[in-house]
């Protein structure tokens, strides 16, 4: 028999029941996953980035398999914040989930626009994590969290929401850390850590690029070592800046790496397309993890693998 476990944490001013959260782009625009996990139990929900506008998204194919994880070019796609809030937004809190919306943009100004079709959300909706990283946006050209002045100025945007932010960041820079202090300084709560890493797959007999959208964005296992060391790297540079780890999780134990490395919770996405019980499996598997560990306190993991 192990200890029982507070599950609890916090990430900002932020509170969550669990540790565990769905990635963003991992568990649709909505309810998607409610016949699978009871959403009500896990930290969050963070859905799919939304823009100012209705985004059709990259041509197929978007996603392809890749060893120990998986490439996408989705291209972002979605309905944009309004219809979401009207269309998508009501089936997700009826679950009981606690929400985190996710906003995109291609220009500072779409950050500030999709933020203000956020403000005044249901209060469920309690962070809006800016996402800064995606790869797939004209082949990477609008990576915002390459650079700590587009950072800034995008979160700065997207404080129109009214919502605590958490700044989703990239790991393809050798700027990390300086990107998340610009973060900080301009807002934002949190930062994310991090989003897909950017791949290429050829189809050899067709000797072209094999996604639709040319290259992608690499998650799974393949990626879990570098969001490790990413968000080490972050929390030891500034430990008063609470992250949320994402990469690879697939169990207790990879999860529990994250909250070691600096992670005040984590989120689970690639394993979520293997088995849709996975953001469920891996909550359960920190749980059991710090049962037999003697930890009472999930919080009490978070950083501890600094000296
Ligand atoms: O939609 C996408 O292609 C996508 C996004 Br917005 C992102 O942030 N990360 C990613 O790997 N794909």
């Amino acid at each position: 028999m192990g200890v029982a476990v507070d599950l609890r944490t916090t990430v900002g001013s932020v509170d969550l029941a669990a540790p565990v959260m769905t990635a963003s782009g991992t568990a649709g625009h909505g309810d998607e996953l409610a016949a699978y996990v009871d959403l009500s139990t896990i930290g969050a929900v963070v859905v799919k980035s939304l823009g100012s506008t209705p985004w059709a998204g990259n041509p197929a194919p978007r996603v392809h398999p890749t060893p120990s994880g998986m490439i996408n070019s989705v291209g972002l796609q979605g309905p944009g914040v309004a219809a979401w809030r009207e269309h998508e937004l009501p089936a997700v809190l009826a679950t009981g989930a606690t929400v985190v919306a996710s906003i995109w943009g291609r220009h500072v100004e779409d950050f500030g626009a999709a933020a203000e079709q956020l403000a005044g959300v249901d209060e469920r909706v309690v962070a809006v994590e800016v996402n800064l990283s995606c790869p797939n946006l004209d082949g990477g050209a609008h990576l915002f969290a390459h650079d700590p002045d587009a950072t800034a100025a995008a979160l700065r945007a997207a404080s129109a929401a009214g919502l605590p932010m958490w700044a989703k960041l990239s790991s393809n820079t050798d700027r990390v850390v300086q990107i998340a202090a610009a973060a900080q300084a301009a807002g934002a709560e949190a930062v994310t850590v991090a989003n897909t890493l950017m791949g290429m797959v050829i189809d050899v007999d067709a000797r072209r690029p094999l996604l639709g959208g040319g290259g992608g964005g690499v998650s799974g296992p393949a990626i879990h070592p570098m969001a490790v060391r990413t968000v080490y790297d972050v929390h030891a540079a500034l430990p008063d800046l609470p992250i949320v780890g994402v990469g690879g999780v697939v169990d207790g134990r990879s999860a529990v790496e994250l909250l070691l490395a600096g992670a005040s919770a984590v989120q689970v996405g690639t394993a979520s397309f293997a088995d849709p019980r996975s953001v469920r499996l891996v909550l359960e598997g920190v749980e059991t993890w710090c049962s037999r560990a003697g930890v009472s306190r999930v919080r009490d993991l978070i950083g501890g693998a600094h000296g």
